[in-house]
């Protein structure tokens, strides 16, 4: 299980419609494949997706992170040091889905190497979650007519809802709408993206306080830290952190601080280790956590549903598992699919990603 060489490959797939959002919008996944190979001949794999409004991270810089610092740092310890091979990655700050990759990778090689799944691994508790769908930025006919697309073909009940324009009334409207049109039947929560001042926020939760919203995601941004306490003092829901709480000294800040109630967990930026790390704290302090979408192709969702589904906590809410659904294509052999609004994790060892050879060759970007 010796680390023999790492491959950062960018790959871009296009959406069939741009996702939007108060801090950016995607029309292309162009992310990074990372391979991580070992003397034995297994590969590890996972992807990288970038998103500079949130982390500083570009397609670029994950390959250069990976090529010329990670790679060079790993080449030569086992999967199974993993504590070693943190401390190593961790002498470069930032660059979380670059580092979450390489962890998730080397996970995958542990579990075909002992012949046993990564959420056995993990932990077990089940073999699918319920899905949670994210509707983006539209006009608002055309977010209530995907819902019900989503909801009669998926099978999908719950929605986070993008929400953080300006004025906060179209987002409230758009929401009103969903409630309207989707019925009592669904779950409907919120994530600003810090669009909205504090009480912005406030006023448009004053609102929404008749729709029945399970959670409030980011809507102001976490530094306007004695803002952000005040709004959530007041939220009626629990105030998930999500890209304030991208480490688990992060969690601990917002959620002591009191400007979070509950987080988001995303194994794009913090891999299984540090996951687990920020699952077992949340856990501690008695805080839920939902399962994130880093707007991951089909591998990084496989990640995130075996991780959710492996635990307990995870799976008590539905995981944001379906952001593939907009894409053009993907790269594994037999793409997921999601029946009667639940994902399942792959059987067998590993992760169980297969990357189709073909599919590959079109997309990279590198050759
Ligand atoms: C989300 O939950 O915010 C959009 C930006 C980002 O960092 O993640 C996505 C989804
Ligand atoms: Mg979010």
């Amino acid at each position: 299980m010796k680390v023999t060489r790492i491959e950062a490959i960018p790959f871009a797939i296009p959406y069939k419609k741009p996702l939007r959002f108060a801090s950016g919008e995607i029309h292309t996944a162009d992310h990074v494949l990372v391979r991580v190979h070992t003397d034995d001949g297994l590969v590890g794999t996972a992807e990288a997706p970038p998103r500079p409004y949130t982390y500083g991270e570009t397609q670029e810089s994950i390959v250069a992170v990976i090529d010329k610092i990670f790679a060079p740092q790993i080449t030569g310890l086992t999967a199974l040091e993993r504590e070693v091979v943190h401390g190593r990655l961790d002498r470069t700050v930032g660059n979380p889905t670059a580092k979450a990759a390489v962890d998730m990778a080397l996970w995958d090689i542990i579990g075909q190497a002992a012949g046993i799944s990564i959420s056995g691994l993990l932990g077990g508790y089940s073999d699918r979650m319920r899905v949670s769908h994210m509707v983006g930025f539209a006009p608002t006919e055309q977010m209530v007519a995907e819902a019900e697309r989503i909801r009669d073909v998926h099978g999908i009940t719950t929605f986070k809802v993008k929400v953080g324009r300006r004025p906060y009334t179209d987002d409230v409207a758009a929401c009103r709408a969903l409630r309207e049109k989707l019925g009592e039947g669904v779950e409907l929560y919120i994530d600003g993206n810090r669009g909205w001042s504090a009480a912005e926020s406030a006023r448009a939760l004053r609102e929404m306080a008749d729709l029945g919203l399970t959670f409030a995601e980011e809507l102001c941004p976490a530094d306007d830290v004695l803002g952000r306490r005040w709004l959530v003092q007041r939220c009626p829901v629990p105030f998930i952190a999500d890209e304030s709480a991208t480490r688990a000294a992060e969690v601990t800040r917002e959620i002591l601080g009191g400007t979070a109630t509950a987080v988001s967990i995303k194994t794009a930026r913090t891999g299984f280790t540090a996951s687990q790390r920020i699952l077992h704290e949340c856990e501690g302090l008695g805080v839920p956590v939902v399962m994130g979408n880093q707007i991951d192709g089909q591998i990084g969702t496989l990640c995130t549903v075996t991780f959710g589904a492996a635990h307990r906590s995870c799976s008590q809410y539905a995981g944001e598992l379906s952001n593939f659904l907009d894409m053009t294509d993907d790269l594994l052999t037999e793409p997921l699919t999601i029946e009667s609004g639940t994902l399942r994790i792959r059987e067998g060892a590993g992760l169980g990603i297969d990357i189709d050879p073909d599919k590959l060759a079109r997309y990279r970007q590198d050759r």
